[in-house]
């Protein structure tokens, strides 16, 4: 498919509860895991908080003003769990949910479809500190969290996600321990997985229960992985990071339980799966939210260069300030991945680039490198879409500068500038750049 998209895509942006609203104390909202792991010295670069963050829960007009300025047709933002159900066991806190309410009407007037997540990390510590998801429990008190918003927003957003990217939750908070709850564990890894995966199936269940017509997906981050060489450790350590960070989540979505060759080469004991588990998180996905940004090259660690045959593969040499390879064709690979599972709608919920922004031009960031970036892939999804894939929106990853996790405020992926001492929001060249790729409805 060449130039313009189908009629009816979405062009959205995406942001998260707390990357984006601060207003930490506000209304009842208690106190979140990344809160607290924010205090913990040494884990967010500069001591970076979200306590203000772009202070969106105050300017939420304001930014709908900017989305309606670039023309997006849909915006995804997230729910904050502690401002829903601020103590265990307590009742729904409806001050919190009413700035939900208002931002979906405000949306809604503005003509911008909105996509809610349910979670984007930022469970409560309540949760956090009976067990978060190393147990069970906590995917049932998602499922009620889950009704909780859907009684409140069900009769004017058609469009939910459960999870955003649980492969970080169960990999970076339990495993590395660069996310919160900062766990450094390899079996509460897979089994923060599981609960995460239960979750988002009773969940699902939970959101259709009553209103019917809504679309209900989960956001996942998919990569592909290249062996560094065509040595079989090379190419085993690959296939295992990559069935890690895919197949253990697409299988037991789509029906087919977890993947036997990983369950055999984690030892994982699985001791944590239930009877009706797999069958509970296999429920129908309407749609499928596919966050793109890179593929990574993997070898065996434990071997040495010299032992290698010539590499297949090298890092490639364009980065992002993340360091993040950038590689548009890995976005093909898995929409055609997701093509196969039959879904009906896939979107890229999220899909961006971090960006040195020290370049400025005519009062604006001249961000040409986030354009071209964007530009790529969105080409990459654009020839997707004609071999069949049923994409039917994508979101850049992000509105505004915001706070991005242990990188603090160091890194930037908006379209949007926020001063952060001001909070001032200035449009960037990408900005700009996307308002005409929406007007085009094309690159
Ligand atoms: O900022 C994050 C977002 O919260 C989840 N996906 C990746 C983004 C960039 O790291």
């Amino acid at each position: 498919m060449n130039g313009r998209f189908p009629d009816g895509f979405l062009w959205g942006a995406a942001t998260s509860s707390y990357q984006i609203e601060g207003a930490a104390a506000e209304d009842g909202r208690s106190e979140s895991v990344w809160d607290r792991f924010c205090r913990i010295p040494g884990k967010v670069l500069n001591g970076d908080t979200g306590d203000t963050a772009c202070d969106h829960y105050r300017r939420w007009e304001e930014d709908i003003r900017l989305m309606e300025e670039l023309g997006l047709s849909a915006y995804r933002f997230s729910v904050a769990w502690p401002r829903v159900l601020p103590e265990g066991g307590g009742p729904v806190n409806q001050a919190g949910l009413d700035f939900y309410d208002r931002l979906v009407d405000g949306l809604l007037e503005a003509g911008i479809e909105p996509f809610v997540t349910l979670y984007h990390w930022d469970h409560p510590l309540w949760i956090e500190e009976a067990g978060g998801w190393r147990v069970r429990e906590t995917a049932y008190a998602f499922a009620e969290y889950a009704s909780a918003v859907e009684a409140r927003l069900g009769d004017r957003v058609r469009h939910w996600m459960t999870l955003n990217e649980p492969w970080v939750t169960a990999h970076l908070g339990h495993r590395t321990g660069q996310h919160a709850p900062g766990l450094v564990d390899s079996g509460a890894e897979l089994d923060a997985a599981h609960h995460l995966l239960l979750g988002h199936g009773l969940a699902s269940m939970a959101l259709r229960a009553g209103r019917p017509g809504r679309e209900v997906g989960i956001a996942l981050n998919l990569e592909p992985r290249r062996p560094r060489s065509g040595h079989p450790r090379d190419v085993a350590a690959a296939a295992l990071e990559e069935g890690l960070m895919n197949g253990w989540f697409l299988d037991p979505l789509f029906g087919r339980g977890y993947p036997d060759d990983l369950l055999a080469r984690t030892g994982w004991p699985a001791s944590v799966v239930e009877d009706g588990d797999l069958a509970a998180i296999a429920q129908p996905l309407d749609a499928v939210g596919l966050n793109y940004y890179r593929t990574e090259v993997v070898g065996d660690p434990g071997l040495r260069d010299e032992d290698r045959p010539p590499p297949l593969q090298n890092d490639p040499a364009e980065v992002t300030e993340m360091g993040w390879p950038v590689t548009p064709s890995g976005l093909g690979e898995m929409l055609r991945l997701l093509r196969g599972t039959g879904v009906e709608a896939v979107y890229i919920t999220e899909n961006g680039a971090a960006c040195p922004d020290t370049a400025w031009k005519d009062g604006a960031v001249d961000d040409e490198d986030r354009c071209s970036y964007l530009e790529r892939h969105i080409i990459e999804a654009g020839k997707a879409i004609g071999e069949g894939v049923p994409l039917r929106g994508y979101f850049v990853w992000t509105l505004l500068d915001n706070f991005e996790w242990s990188f603090g405020y160091a890194r930037r992926f908006g379209l949007v500038h926020v001063d952060r001492t001001t909070q001032r929001r200035t449009p960037k060249a990408s900005a700009y750049w996307y308002r005409d790729v929406i007007a085009r409805n094309g690159p």
